[in-house]
């Protein structure tokens, strides 16, 4: 080892499985990533895209200073004075028109797993007012928040399988082995899986596909897309026709128990089989042994979010969580404790506000604000219609909405109407070429890392924070860049002042939390706790209030042993903080201080899904997507080693449709849904359903004006171009973008 190697731990950042890296290094050169095998959660599990730390972090391509549009409409290389100022100019006028929702904002999936735009997002958003805010959310998991924030009380509160402990798992729509876990942080989802069935519990899959993850289960079931209410609810029927509901513990703490069994009537299992393409025999049995499990958990990811009805779908799985009395319980369904920044641990335990959602609707379609944004789907009508509100002014942050939002072709058409578009962003991609001004974030082995959403939703209580492992070389951190952000939109130009932005962020927090008669600080002195912070800034500062004022916090000195960033810095490896332990009712922040299994705005949709119970199925085919173990949504493509052998962006097609269709194996196939047509190579394979076609989303990497050379010769297709923006699932306004009518036939 020369004497300036070193070696670092810290959370992989990519996914939400936050494993623990062990990453060596010899001066400015990442000499190798490996799993950490001390890690506390991960134990030295890693994925192949691990290694995409030391790939990105070598990239050529990857941005290392701003860039800014010339008059020819190139993209040329600028200081940042020059590009802030730039930004300064073009936003400033569009404000002081007077219509804060001219500027839009898109923030995307990367910004979920950092620290800077977690923190600081809300910040700088709060500044700029607009109604026009939207994510990747809209495209994922909103339909679920949106149940767990109506059932208990807050959009984060989404219980997760204890998958270590139960003896019998119901996963649908998720495809573990492969997306290594989402809405469910746990390391080493294989392993975790093939120990459940070695101490005898089962596995039971849900999906159009027999994925990974289906081959790893004693049992799968082919599902026509978009039909996972049908079969949940009628099991739900089941439980009630068979007097086979157990409540346990939360009984006394549910609201609405009749009104669901009211609800399930309509839905016996031959009715739904007829819906879903699961035998009525089978759908009793696979609702007899949830209920007979000693621990059971059912859990529904991607496949029952961005779907039809993935309002309806997201809630059912909780509604049989909790009629099998495995909400709450060890090896059930389980809510977190979170060290840090979780919600549904402040405040009074036991009761709260509530949720709230569509405070506001978009002014083209009127569809629900969520978590203070709006449906993506909108996002394309909010630029191209005209009139008053109209959006004049986009800014992405971590995001590539031109492939991974719907209809993708009118949103590209959409921004390049734009006045101006900002992008924060590591690469030029398919969306951040159309930008004015591309403002560059650190890679991620330049900045720290802490997971404040994903430990949210971990199947273990967990803490882990990385220091940053190299230095940032004259990119600022996000958090300064939203910062500068921040600055312009309330007037005081690119140059306010960050300290004292920053000072005033913590001071604001820390007001608050004293005031907060549940707070573990109330009515301490302000004084005392911020010399204790005055070290640090920026997000560690935030951090370290949240942790130390958190359920295992040293609540500044009250509890000696208690976390801060302190101890986790002496903490490479991470600090275990336990198995999930039943929080109910205590983290319930519902107003009635129950949970509430039947809430209004979920009930109405009911009505919609008892007509499709009827629906005609002639033939037609229908699309969905899949998830690929070396890839990450859009943006790693990039990265040789995780793009190399062959081509994976294929139409899966079973045998049977493809002679029926016409289409032979390599050659290629052309799609149309209503929204647009694509050319993909047909790849003939018996693991999706008849009926049904597969196409990963986030390719389509040929986009003139690109600088991501190895994602261009590894282009494939934007599946996106056939996702209709039309449709969306109406309770949540969330995409469908699984169970897209297509007509599929050879090409040319
Ligand atoms: N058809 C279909 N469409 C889908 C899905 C699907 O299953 N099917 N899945 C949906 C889901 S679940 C998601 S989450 C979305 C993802 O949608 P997006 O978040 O819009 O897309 P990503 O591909 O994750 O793009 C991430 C962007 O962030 C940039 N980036 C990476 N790291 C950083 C960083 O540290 N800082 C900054 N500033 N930028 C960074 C990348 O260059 C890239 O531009 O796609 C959705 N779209
Ligand atoms: N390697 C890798 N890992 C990832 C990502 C990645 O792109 N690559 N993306 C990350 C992101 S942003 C997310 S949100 C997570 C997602 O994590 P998962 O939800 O586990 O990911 P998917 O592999 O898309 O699994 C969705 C499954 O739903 C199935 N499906 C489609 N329609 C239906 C339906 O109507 N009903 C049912 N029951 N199933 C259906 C699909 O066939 C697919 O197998 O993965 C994350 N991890
Ligand atoms: S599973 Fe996710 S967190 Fe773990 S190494 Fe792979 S990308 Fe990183
Ligand atoms: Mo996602």
């Amino acid at each position: 080892m020369s004497a300036a190697t070193s070696t670092h731990h810290r959370t992989c950042p990519f996914c939400e499985a936050t494993c623990g890296l062990e990453v060596e290094v010899d001066g400015l050169e990442v000499k190798s990533v490996r799993g950490d095998e001390k890690d506390v959660f991960s134990h030295g599990f890693l994925c192949p895209k691990a290694t995409g730390l030391k790939h990105l972090q070598e990239d050529p391509d990857r941005l290392r200073r701003p860039l800014v549009k010339q008059p020819d409409g190139s993209l040329a290389e600028a200081s940042w004075e020059e590009a802030l100022k730039v930004v300064d100019a073009s936003l400033s006028p569009i404000l002081a028109d007077g219509d804060r929702n001219a500027v839009a904002v898109y923030v995307g999936n990367p910004s979920a797993h950092n620290l800077s735009s977690l923190l600081y997002g809300p910040v700088w958003l709060r500044a700029l007012g607009s109604r026009n805010v939207y994510s990747a959310s809209s495209v994922d998991q909103m339909p679920k928040h949106i149940s767990a924030g109506l059932m208990f009380g807050a959009p984060l509160s989404i219980p997760v399988p204890d998958v270590d402990r139960t003896e019998h798992l119901l996963v649908l729509g998720a495809n573990p082995l492969v997306s290594n876990g989402s809405l469910l942080t746990a390391p080493d989802m294989r392993g975790r899986l093939h120990k459940l069935r070695e101490r005898g519990g089962k596995l039971v899959v849900v999906d159009p596909r027999r994925t990974r993850t289906a081959e790893a289960a004693g049992e799968h079931h082919f599902i026509r897309p978009g039909t996972d209410a049908h079969l949940l609810l009628s099991m739900v029927h089941v439980l009630f026709d068979e007097g086979l509901t157990d409540t346990g513990a939360l009984d006394g703490h549910l609201n609405g128990v009749e009104e669901v069994e009211r609800l399930a009537r309509d839905f016996p299992a031959e009715a739904a089989s007829g819906a879903c393409g699961i035998e009525a025999e089978e759908i009793r049995r696979m609702a007899r042994e949830l209920a007979a499990a000693e621990r059971a958990a059912v859990y529904g990811r991607i496949g029952t979010c961005t779907q039809e009805f993935g309002t309806l779908a997201s809630w059912l799985v909780d509604v049989l969580n909790a009629l099998t009395g495995n909400l709450d319980r060890e090896g059930g369904a389980m809510f977190t404790r979170a060290a840090a920044g979780q919600r549904n641990s402040a405040g009074e335990p036991g009761s709260g506000r509530g949720f709230a959602f569509g405070r506001w609707h978009s002014r083209v379609r009127g569809l629900p604000e969520a978590l203070g944004e709006l449906p993506v789907s909108c996002l394309a009508e909010e630029i191209d219609t005209p009139g008053e509100g109209q959006v004049r002014a986009l800014i992405t942050s971590a995001g590539n909405p031109l492939r991974s939002t719907p209809n993708s072709e009118r949103l590209e058409r959409a921004v390049q109407g734009l006045d101006f578009m900002l992008s924060i962003d590591i690469y030029v991609n398919e969306t951040t070429r159309h930008a004015d001004v591309i403002l560059p974030a650190p890679a991620p082995l330049e900045k720290p890392h802490y997971d404040v959403a994903l430990y949210q939703l971990a199947a273990r209580n967990v803490a882990n924070y990385s220091p940053p492992a190299l230095p940032r070389n004259g990119v600022p951190e996000e958090w300064e860049t939203l910062g500068r952000l921040t600055g312009i939109v309330s007037g005081q130009g690119p140059d306010a002042d960050l300290d004292a932005l920053d000072d005033l962020v913590i001071i604001t927090m820390l007001r608050r939390e004293l005031g907060d008669s549940h707070s573990r600080i109330a009515g301490r002195a302000e004084a005392e706790i911020a010399a204790e912070l005055a070290d640090r800034r920026g997000p560690e500062r935030i951090l370290d209030l949240l942790l130390r004022t958190g359920p295992y916090g040293d609540a500044f000195g009250e509890d000696p042993d208690g976390l801060t960033l302190a101890r986790l810095e002496e903490s490479p490896h991470g600090v275990d903080l336990g198995p999930l332990e039943p929080r109910l009712p205590g983290a319930l922040r519902t107003a009635s201080g129950q949970v509430e299994l039947a809430p209004e705005q979920i009930v109405v949709d009911v009505p919609r899904l008892r007509e499709a119970l009827g629906r005609e199925h002639n033939g037609g085919m229908v699309l969905v997507g899949r998830r690929q173990l070396r890839s990450n949504n859009s943006w790693m493509h990039n990265l040789g080693p995780l793009v190399k052998g062959k081509d994976r962006c294929t139409a899966h097609v079973h045998p049977s449709d493809a002679e029926r269709l016409g289409l032979t194996d390599g050659a290629q196939a052309l799609l149309r849904s209503a929204a647009g047509r694509i050319e993909a190579p047909v790849e003939i394979t018996d693991a999706v359903m008849p009926g049904v076609v597969s196409l990963p989303h986030g390719w389509g990497h040929d986009a003139a004006g690109m600088r991501m050379d190895v994602a261009t010769a590894h282009a494939g297709v934007n599946s996106n171009v056939l996702a209709d923006e039309s449709a969306v699932d109406p309770v949540s306004g969330n995409a469908v973008l699984n169970g897209i009518p297509v007509e599929v036939g050879p090409a040319g």
